[in-house]
């Protein structure tokens, strides 16, 4: 049997189609119960992602209860530092802790690949997941993804999250020569880490830079707009077909700067953006998702609907794919969701 084309794929091409094809950031986790029950088979959650069977369920279960059109593969961005040897954990409650890089050597004392060994239970099972989804009905795409090099550095330096990122921007202001050494290990480690994936069957990378909002615009040149266009020439040049979907969040103004310099296929947009300036500045020239609100999204009702109503018009002439301008939330009730995905599938041609 001849598959038709996935939809999520046809838009990525440049097509318009309504009603658009829709997929949530952390779809998975956090807001599921039949996540949050998975979950608790395994102690550690770097284990959770290395563990094909409950990877595999993990990035399924969000496209059995809602039909999406692109699954996203179970994992998470810091699973470089790991597989490059710094030690990572997840402590629930607080969140990643690292043993913060800070020093030339520490950078030096860090594996010069990723350890194929710790990564290839993520490539089995991009496999699995790959075959499974040929039997759901909406024919979803599978989405892979890395962290921009900035935004895992921020973990890789802070030793964790961060409200202001003062330890990383500070190094990169003192010494962008020592910084640029661990940037540049990044660029290597996520671009064969992506196209390990890609030959593994993934359709479509995102690369998330979750905190490209914090840098001038000098310092997102270079931090955010150099390395993720490397990250992106190495990937053409092996699969020049293969739709990157580039997330600077936060960039504000910058976005456009980054659709024309790094080669992104599409940009994901946050909340921020306002729909008129995008439509403008971004979608003439690449592919738009985006951007609801993720807190509307919790709090669900009529505001929500007419942010989706507005979402939906302002996009429509071009092509466009629905999303947040973040991720769910842990709160967000399924419900909600459900209305979303409805909401966005009624809209009609005219
Ligand atoms: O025990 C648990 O369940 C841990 C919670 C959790 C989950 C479900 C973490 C810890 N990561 C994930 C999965 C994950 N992470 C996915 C796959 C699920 C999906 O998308 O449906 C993805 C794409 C990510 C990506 C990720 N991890 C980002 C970029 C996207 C974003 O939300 O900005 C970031 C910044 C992380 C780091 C991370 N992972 C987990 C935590 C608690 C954090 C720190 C977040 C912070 O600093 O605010």
């Amino acid at each position: 049997m001849i598959q038709q084309q996935k939809l999520i794929l046809k838009v990525l091409q440049g097509e318009k189609h309504l009603p658009p094809p829709i997929w949530l950031m952390r779809q998975a986790g956090r807001h599921l119960p039949e996540y949050l029950k998975l979950r608790s088979q395994a102690k550690n959650f770097l284990n959770f992602c290395y563990s094909p069977r409950l990877c595999v369920e993990a990035t399924l279960q969000p496209i059995r209860r809602y039909n999406l059109d692109a699954a996203i593969l179970f994992s998470d961005i810091l699973v470089i530092p790991d597989a490059l040897g710094q030690q990572v954990n997840f402590i629930s409650g607080t969140g990643p802790v690292l043993n913060p890089i800070l020093t030339v050597k520490e950078i030096d004392e860090l594996n010069l690949k990723p350890s194929y060994e710790k990564l290839s239970p993520i490539y089995e099972s991009i496999e699995q997941i790959t075959e499974k989804l040929q039997n759901f009905d909406v024919n979803p795409a599978l989405i892979g993804f890395a962290g921009a090099p900035w935004t895992v550095a921020t973990y890789m330096v802070e030793g964790g999250s961060s409200k202001d990122y003062q330890k990383t921007r500070k190094w990169a202001y003192e010494s962008p020569e020592e910084f640029s050494l661990l940037i540049d290990l990044l660029v290597d480690a996520t671009s064969q880490h992506l196209i390990q994936q890609i030959k593994s069957g993934i359709e479509v990378v995102q690369i998330f830079d979750s905190w490209a909002g914090v840098l001038s615009p000098f310092q997102f040149d270079r931090w955010v707009i150099k390395p993720t266009k490397k990250i992106i020439d190495r990937i053409k040049l092996k699969f020049p077909e293969l739709p990157i979907i580039g997330f600077p969040r936060g960039a504000g103004l910058l976005y456009k700067r980054f659709i024309d310099q790094t080669g992104v296929d599409a940009i994901s947009i946050d909340s921020s953006i306002s729909l008129p300036w995008a439509i403008e500045n971004l979608q003439k020239n690449v592919v738009v998702q985006g951007n609801l609100d993720n807190l509307s999204l919790m709090v669900g009702g009529g505001l929500m609907e007419a942010e989706i109503v507005n979402i939906l018009a302002a996009f429509s002439k071009g092509p466009f794919i629905f999303n947040l301008g973040h991720g769910v939330l842990p709160d967000t009730p399924i419900s909600n969701v459900e209305r979303l995905i409805k909401l966005v599938r009624s809209v009609k041609n005219d």
